[in-house]
């Protein structure tokens, strides 16, 4: 493991200490305290689970399996299920699939979300790394309802280094996506980033703004991988399981950017997300720094949760 993934597991295992002390304290506590494995014990793990944001069918199937393991196991002691447990938890959120593909192809990166979730820190920090790693990297502010957020995601780019196509406050956000595609195309970017704006309240306007702005891709840039990343505050718990819902039924999303794991009790909405939507949480949030998203790894977040160390 690299320095630079040692410091970000290390920030992790720091930041998800309230999510540790919420589900894991409750889960070591069971385990210590129980001298048979009953019916008591698994209801006690059920209930620290689901009170830890993991999710309701998540945690149905995290017991269900856990059981199993136990019986083929033949596991008497209680305090012989943790690893068991950890494991079990691990192969909920394994979904298999080659989620960074976007990287290695032409591609526009359609970032959405509500309010104030870190859409316009996550587009820039993203544009940053992607930029470390000698790609090409163009942003499209289209968020265009307030001048305070072109200037905020220019900022952005004069840190990470990259070009920003960004025009006027109160423009059409397609003509900004069609300008940066055009952009694009002609100075060969690999990866294009597309800043929006964050609203929900009105259902059919955001619907036909995403179409509008998808098809203004798919016409103009139709050889272009796309990804729609959906942003979502992880302090925010069930909520955000159902933005995520929300946003599902408007737009074909590819994957999640979960913010702001750093200091919640909610982390283990990462959990549900993933075992529960069945759609690949891709990026973590611990902070505010260019460095502070990182691919998210469920091993990893399992490992940092019960402070596993690495492995
Ligand atoms: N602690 C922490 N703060 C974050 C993280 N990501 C974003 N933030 C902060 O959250 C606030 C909102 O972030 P923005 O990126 O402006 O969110 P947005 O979704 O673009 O907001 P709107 O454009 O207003 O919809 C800012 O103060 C960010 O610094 C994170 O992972 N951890
Ligand atoms: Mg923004």
């Amino acid at each position: 493991m690299s320095q630079e993934k040692k410091g970000f597991f290390s920030r992790l295992v720091a930041g998800l200490s309230k999510t540790r002390d919420n589900i894991v304290a409750g889960i070591d506590s069971i385990f210590s305290g129980f001298s048979a494995i009953d019916d008591d014990f698994y209801e006690e793990i059920e209930e620290t689970l689901i009170m830890g944001d993991i999710g309701i069918h998540t945690t149905e199937s995290i017991i269900h399996d856990l059981k199993a393991q136990v019986k083929e196991r033949k596991i008497k002691e209680p305090s012989e299920c943790k690893a068991l447990l950890i494991d079990t938890i691990k192969k909920q959120m394994d979904l298999g699939e080659n989620a960074y593909e976007f990287e290695n192809r032409k591609s526009v990166v359609l970032v959405i979300g509500v309010n104030g979730v870190g859409k316009t820190t996550s587009v820039g920090k993203l544009a940053g790394q992607l930029k470390e790693e000698k790609k090409k990297v163009l942003v499209a502010a289209a968020d265009t309802f307030r001048a305070a957020a072109i200037e905020q995601l220019t900022e952005w780019a004069v840190r990470a280094g990259v070009d920003i196509i960004a025009q006027q406050e109160g423009s059409d956000p397609a003509a900004v996506v069609y300008d940066a595609v055009s952009a694009a195309k002609a100075r060969n970017a690999d990866v294009l980033i597309c800043d929006t704006a964050g609203r929900l309240h009105n259902k059919k306007n955001l619907m036909e703004e995403l179409r509008k702005i998808h098809r203004i891709i798919d016409k103009e840039y139709p050889e272009a991988y796309k990804e729609t990343l959906v942003v979502l505050d992880g302090t925010t718990g069930q909520n955000a399981l159902e933005q995520a819902r929300q946003f599902r039924e408007v737009a074909d999303i590819t994957g999640i950017i979960l913010t702001k794991l750093d200091g919640t009790a909610k982390g283990g909405i990462a959990v549900a997300i993933q075992a529960e939507l069945g759609i690949p949480v891709k990026y973590i949030g611990i902070g505010e720094q260019m460095d502070d998203l990182q691919k998210f790894d469920p091993d990893e977040f399992v490992n940092a949760l019960f402070h596993m160390g690495q492995l």
